[in-house]
């Protein structure tokens, strides 16, 4: 198959190429590198070295002989290119990972609000116009996010997988329809995963365009067998209080020494997932593509759920991590719980990668091991959801 990876140089992108590559699929990598211009302005890196994505890809095919090509693309304002490259290249599939991701970065500021809604909604809106002007029958995949469902809002009611039936009062009695999970969002970046989730609604019901819409939960984990290879392929690992995630940044947290940075109680429950599952499920996912005329195919994309003090308790009994409770820098319902329908992946044969399994190998391979790279000065979490919020560094003490 001929796979655009659009993103294809990021956190979930860089593995997912390796991966499609290394089954034999024909992959292209799309991306703007926004992401690497990200850490310039935030003065901050990558706790593991990753390398820039020409010596990635000659690497890749020094060890394989497998081929990755690379197009350096802007998907949000470079549509005439985008298009260009379409019907040049002739694609069956596109894998749409290109948005900026991080929902403290999103709220910086101004800036960083309208740079979030621009880039994302418009490059997506990019893709689909593309698609359909191409005139080619290209299936799409895109990852979406948990957060558009929202946390709290049905209480322990099952999170279905996209849609919800509901009854619509007539003067004839109720109807019975199927609509879209109401959309809410947490964050500006979840706010442009939730317009994402109305642009294919349109375009699958207007122009037949086929696409899978993965609802994935927070990536875990560093590496997959292709970028364990050798150190030229690492993948990338934040830990910096914008773009580091919950659990990647306690591990590193833990190997420094420094205090799990808890949010409030750490009642919050969220979803979680390996990254060597979310390359497995593109696959599937691609594998599986609705037909011309469906709906979006809406998968969730997680393997389990956890409390975010759980979580701070088991790295801390692990490693010997204090833990200190901050001032939440969020808007977020300060305890949830969180019910989520999976039963598509499992369907079709994922079988997952578990917390207990995985949590060892990541803290002795990855944080322990490039601990030293680490910049104490990013850790805590100052992007804050309104003035006022702001967090002392003062506060992190143990508790
Ligand atoms: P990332 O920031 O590491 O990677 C995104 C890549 O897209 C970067 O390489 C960036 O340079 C590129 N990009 C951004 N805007 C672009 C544009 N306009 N044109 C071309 N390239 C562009 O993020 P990630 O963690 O790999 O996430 C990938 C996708 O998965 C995102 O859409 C994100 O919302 C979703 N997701 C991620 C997680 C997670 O925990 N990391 C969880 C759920 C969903
Ligand atoms: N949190 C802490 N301490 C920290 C960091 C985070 O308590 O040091 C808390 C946050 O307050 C939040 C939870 O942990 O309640 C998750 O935060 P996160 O930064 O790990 O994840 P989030 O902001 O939700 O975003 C990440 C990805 C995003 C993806 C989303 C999936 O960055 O791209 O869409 O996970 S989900 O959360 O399921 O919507």
């Amino acid at each position: 198959m001929k796979v655009l990876v659009l993103g294809g140089d990021g956190f979930c992108g860089w593995p997912t190429s390796l991966h499609l590559s290394d089954i034999g699929h024909d992959v292209t990598i799309v991306d703007n590198l926004s992401r690497r211009e990200i850490d310039l302005e935030l003065e901050v890196e990558s706790l593991t070295p990753i390398r820039p994505i020409g010596e990635r890809i000659r690497v890749w095919k020094e060890l394989t002989g497998n081929e990755i090509d690379y197009v350096h693309l802007d998907l949000a304002r470079e549509y005439d290119r985008l298009e260009a490259l379409l019907r040049e290249t002739q694609p069956d599939a596109i894998v749409h990972f290109g948005e900026q991701r991080a929902a403290p970065y999103s709220m910086r500021n101004a800036t960083a609000k309208r740079y979030t809604v621009d880039n994302n909604v418009t490059g997506t809106h990019n893709v689909l116009c593309a698609i359909v002007q191409s005139g080619l029958d290209i299936a799409l995949v895109h990852l979406g996010t948990m957060g558009v469902y929202g946390y709290g809002w049905s209480g322990s009611a099952p999170i279905p997988e996209g849609y919800l039936t509901v009854k619509v009062p007539t003067p004839d009695g109720d109807i019975e329809r199927e609509i879209l999970h109401p959309a809410n969002p947490g964050s500006v970046y979840h706010l442009t995963k939730t317009l994402d989730q109305l642009l294919f609604a349109f375009y699958c019901a207007n122009d037949q365009v086929r696409v899978t819409d993965l609802h994935q939960g927070i990536v875990w984990g560093t590496q997959t067998p292709q970028t364990a290879l050798d150190e030229r392929l690492i993948n990338r690992f934040d830990y910096d209080g914008d773009y580091g995630t919950v659990l990647n940044r306690f591990l590193m947290q833990a190997a420094i020494g420094h205090p799990l940075t808890v949010h409030g109680t750490g009642g919050q429950t969220r979803a979680f997932i390996h990254i060597r599952d979310t390359v497995r499920c593109i696959q599937i996912a691609l594998e599986n593509p609705p037909e011309r005329g469906d709906k979006p195919k809406v998968f969730n994309q997680v393997t389990e759920t956890h409390r975010v003090r759980e979580l701070a308790e088991l790295i801390s009994k692990i490693t010997g991590a204090e833990i200190a409770n901050l001032p939440n820098p969020r808007r977020e319902a300060a305890e949830n719980e969180l019910n989520v329908s999976r039963e598509h992946f499992l369907e079709l044969g994922l079988n997952p990668t578990r917390l207990s399994e995985g949590l060892l190998e990541e803290s002795r391979d990855v944080a322990v091991k490039y601990r030293d790279r680490a910049d104490t000065t990013k850790i805590i979490a100052r992007s804050v959801w309104r003035q006022g919020m702001e967090t002392s560094p003062d506060l992190v003490k143990p508790q």
